[in-house]
């Protein structure tokens, strides 16, 4: 697949096989959010003609597809992992520069699509249905699973070729066909990730991908009639709408949305793990992960050390361009990002809360053209602040002060979120305890709320989900629906309920 369009930087949508540009003519620019002077391409903004014509793609393509033996479909799908794996480094570069994260994490993005991958071709040789015994003699009862239909699919910008992968390898191995549309700023690593898909094979029309808004290309697509399922990948406030406009026409929708994940440390903990884990969980992809750690509820005896020792070591950690390996922390993915993010370190201190460390934009002379935050530790937060309710999607966390666990889990749930959660503690009975009471789709015993492995169910609890998971057989129930079958084989009218014989 040749990737571009016309000149070296100007991308169309990718739909049935071909580059189809907006009819509008409305592009948008792909900037480098470490530097935004660097353009890394010219993207179609697209809107209701372009969505149409990729359902329709997907549709047509629909009949084929189901069709082709599942175990056959997993051949394409390992033919891209090791293509992904061949341009690892290539794609993760891609990434850092458009979305700012740095190599190590962008090269684990790549990993993890490729992780993906392996894992549903598996499905083609399993995707396990059931047998069970009928009610009635020589009658046979089983139940099989078949793909929905056309799925629309709506990425984020955090994780922008893993979470794809996480929704297009368990539908395609299922037999379904897609729509998708990458989060506006993030569109190169989808079409890196489609690439990759088209040369291992992937029929036209299989998978389309639209770029533009969530409002003009996301509303139509959850819209369009012969869309079956959806999922999205976003924010709380954007999932609600989706989620509406999904139940108006009866479409499945999984919906994974925001967190305010609560990471615990006991007066037992291992502080230094405890230490590493608070940096990572907070700090990595500079706080931009759904599951990312905003809140650190500590107990008493170890509070004052554990803050004064996160605040020192926040201030080691190396801000910079992404592609440099000895970086850190990268930019925040946009300007808006970053507005927003400083927004909440001044909400913070007008509502009280101690800044310890960070709280700035990062403009030194090399980073000046980028999007860059200090990393930011506030103590003294109050659990009803907005900085402990509310998302904020940087690298800023709350410290909160605990008197014992059974103060720190209401503490941690005390929100509207409940995706991941972490403790910190050597004490096996304080973890199980906390690992049932614990509001969140996730629970990590030392080890922060991030890490997630792919075969695994990955989702959330109340404003979090709405009770699908992605990741593991989670997904494969999403992207299947149940066929049920009994096969009468006694040659007579036999009645279920009625007919009950000895
Ligand atoms: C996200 O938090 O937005 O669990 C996705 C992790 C990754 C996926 C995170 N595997 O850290």
């Amino acid at each position: 697949m040749t990737t571009i369009a016309s000149s070296m930087k100007t991308y169309g949508n990718f739909i049935d096989g071909k580059w189809v540009p907006a009819s509008s003519g409305n592009t948008s620019e792909n900037r480098n959010p470490a530097d935004n002077r660097e353009l890394l391409g010219i993207f179609q903004r697209s809107a209701g003609p372009e969505v149409n014509l990729a359902v329709e793609a997907a549709d047509a393509a629909f009949q084929k597809w189901s069709r082709v033996p599942a175990p056959r479909r997993a051949e394409i799908i390992i033919r891209t992992a090791a293509i992904l794996e061949e341009r690892k480094d290539e794609y993760a570069r891609d990434m850092t520069r458009e979305m700012g994260k740095v190599l190590k994490e962008t090269r684990g993005d790549v990993q993890e699509a490729i992780d993906t991958a392996y894992y549903f071709a598996g499905e083609g040789r399993r995707m396990f249905g059931l047998t069970t015994p009928s009610e009635l003699p020589n009658k046979f009862a089983l139940c099989s699973r078949e793909p929905v239909g056309v799925c629309g699919m709506i990425c984020p910008w955090n994780f922008p070729m893993a979470i794809p992968s996480w929704k297009l390898f368990p539908a395609l191995v299922a037999g379904n066909t897609c729509v998708i549309k990458p989060a506006e700023i993030t569109p190169l690593s989808l079409m890196n990730l489609v690439g990759a898909m088209t040369e291992a094979g992937v029929p036209p029309g299989v998978v389309n991908v639209v770029t533009g808004h969530a409002h003009e290309v996301g509303a139509v697509l959850t819209q369009h009639p012969l869309v079956r399922a959806v999922s999205f990948t976003g924010s709380t406030e954007v999932g609600r709408i989706i989620g509406e406009s999904c139940s108006r026409s009866f479409k499945r929708c999984a919906l994974e949305m925001g967190g305010k994940n609560p990471m615990i440390v006991l007066d037992d903990a291992n502080l230094d793990l405890a230490l590493d884990g608070a940096l990572w969980g907070a700090f990595g992809t500079a706080g931009q992960r759904c599951t990312a750690t905003s809140r650190i509820i500590v107990q008493k005896g170890v509070y004052k050390r554990f803050t004064e020792e996160l605040a020192q070591r926040a201030q080691t950690l190396r801000i910079g361009n992404g592609l440099d390996e000895s970086v850190d922390i990268g930019p925040v993915v946009s300007k808006t990002q970053m507005e927003t993010v400083l927004h909440y370190v001044e909400i913070g201190r007008r509502e009280g809360a101690r800044l310890v460390c960070g709280g700035e934009r990062f403009d030194t002379a090399e980073c000046g053209h980028g999007y860059f935050v200090e990393p930011t530790v506030f103590t003294d937060v109050d659990p009803k602040m907005r900085i402990a309710q509310e998302e904020i999607f940087g690298p800023v966390v709350a410290l909160l002060p605990c008197n014992s666990l059974e103060d720190a889990i209401q503490i941690a749930n005390g929100v509207n979120y409940g995706l991941s959660s972490a403790l910190y503690t050597r004490d096996i009975n304080r973890a199980l305890e906390a690992i049932a009471a614990l509001d969140a789709g996730i629970a990590y015993i030392n080890a922060p709320t991030i890490g997630a492995e792919v075969h695994l169910p990955f989702g959330g609890v109340k404003q979090s989900g709405n009770g699908h998971r992605e990741g593991g057989v989670g997904a494969l129930d999403f992207y299947t629906q149940w066929k049920t079958v009994y096969i009468d084989y006694s040659d007579r009218l036999q009645r279920a309920q009625i007919d009950r014989p000895e």
